[in-house]
């Protein structure tokens, strides 16, 4: 397939609700849409998430901008590629600027499925129908309002509960929740903000609460003091911030610093990445799942898609975008069923469709890339 044309646009959906995590409060939304335009008339799309700020990671949506713009899309304009692998081949000298990467990639995914007229389920080898999804809590002003947000969420059917924690805000609202709902299925998230020389003690008492998971309570790049607490706590101890290659993923495993991976196609850099450390992690023991960076419809319908593989065993952050957004440019966007599992689609392609129209509509940049 010849690649003629990129295009990049970033699109800034309205956000109704902000979400708060340990690293600060997210209220404004910027989304980079590669598309790319093939000579034969088709157009693929991959969505790159990054935050406005660099305190998640390394990236931003400016920082995303310039990488696509000025060093991954020149170099794949006016080439011709026939699998993924030549297709990322083109651009393997960049290094970091994962989400970049993996939105330029997606867009190729994305024309391979309609070129072989499949699903990105198939191509990218799922075997789950559907699957199972929960919902984030962000830090709240008070328990009752954490309360009142987790009842409408399990109202809603979502099948598990992630809090976001940080320091001072830890077993007040997971107690809480304990105290009203025993059994249902609990994670907390510490989005890098504890240390283990300070919060050994806070992080292993957390063991009472049974959660299914604690997300990457130390700093991205501390395997060693994960190592020391996942020997420490009953708690699984699983990373986000700490995997962005396939690399990271195998340091984890040979440390012992986790027993599960938020696998999210952004954080390292695309779906070939993500499927590597998908199957490392399954020879090795290790489950992962699903995570969001508050994607619109086009990102999550990579995501969902990718949870469909076996390794994925617990519930994925996919919730629909009416969670936080008063619109989006796929329809007719995810369903969450009454059973709180999401379809995974078969059709051709992408599986949602694109909106043009809102797509123009929110689009606050838009640049164009021709060889
Ligand atoms: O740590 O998983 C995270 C959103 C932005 C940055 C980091 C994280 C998140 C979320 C959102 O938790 C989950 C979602 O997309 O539904
Ligand atoms: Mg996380």
């Amino acid at each position: 397939m010849k690649i003629t044309k990129a295009e990049i646009s970033i699109i800034s959906l309205p956000m109704h609700t902000p979400f708060e995590t340990g690293f600060g409060k997210i209220s404004h939304k910027d989304e980079i849409i590669v598309a790319l335009f093939t000579e034969d008339g088709m157009v693929g799309y991959g969505e790159s998430a990054t935050l406005s700020h660099p305190v998640y990671n390394h990236e931003t949506t400016e920082s995303c901008w310039l990488a696509l713009k000025n060093s991954i899309l020149p170099q794949v304009v006016g080439k011709d590629f026939d699998t993924v692998e030549s297709f990322v081949a083109s651009y393997a000298n960049i290094v970091g600027n994962t989400a970049a990467r993996a939105g330029a990639e997606c867009a190729f995914w994305h024309l391979l499925a309609q070129k072989q007229n499949t699903s990105l389920k198939a191509l990218f080898g799922g075997v789950q129908s559907n699957i199972m999804v929960g919902e984030g809590v962000g830090i709240t002003n008070s328990t009752e309002e954490l309360l009142g947000t987790v009842e409408s969420y399990l109202q809603d059917g979502f099948r598990r509960i992630k809090v976001k924690i940080k320091p001072g805000w830890d077993h007040e609202p997971l107690a809480a929740i304990r105290e009203h709902w025993p059994d249902i299925k609990l994670m907390a998230d510490g989005n890098s903000q504890y240390s283990l020389a300070d919060h050994a003690q806070t992080l292993i008492s957390l063991e009472k609460y049974d959660l299914e998971m604690i997300e990457q309570p130390l700093a991205s790049t501390d395997f060693v003091d994960h190592a020391t607490l996942q020997s420490q706590t009953a708690t699984p101890v699983c990373l986000d911030e700490s995997i962005e290659n396939l690399n990271d993923a195998r340091t984890a495993i040979a440390l012992g610093s986790c027993k599960v991976i938020n696998i999210k196609i952004g954080r390292v850099g695309g779906v070939l990445e993500a499927m590597h450390i998908h199957d490392y992690a399954k020879e090795h023991g290790v489950t992962v799942w699903s995570g969001g960076m508050l994607e619109t419809g086009v990102g999550r319908a990579f995501s969902l898609a990718l949870a469909s593989k076996p390794a994925f065993v617990h519930a994925a952050d996919l919730s629909p975008y009416q969670m936080y957004f008063t619109d989006d440019i796929t329809a007719p966007g995810l369903q969450l069923q009454k059973d709180g599992y999401i379809a995974v689609p078969d059709s051709p392609g992408l599986g949602f469709d694109i909106d043009a129209a809102k797509m123009k509509q929110y689009t606050t940049r838009h640049h164009c890339i021709e060889p």
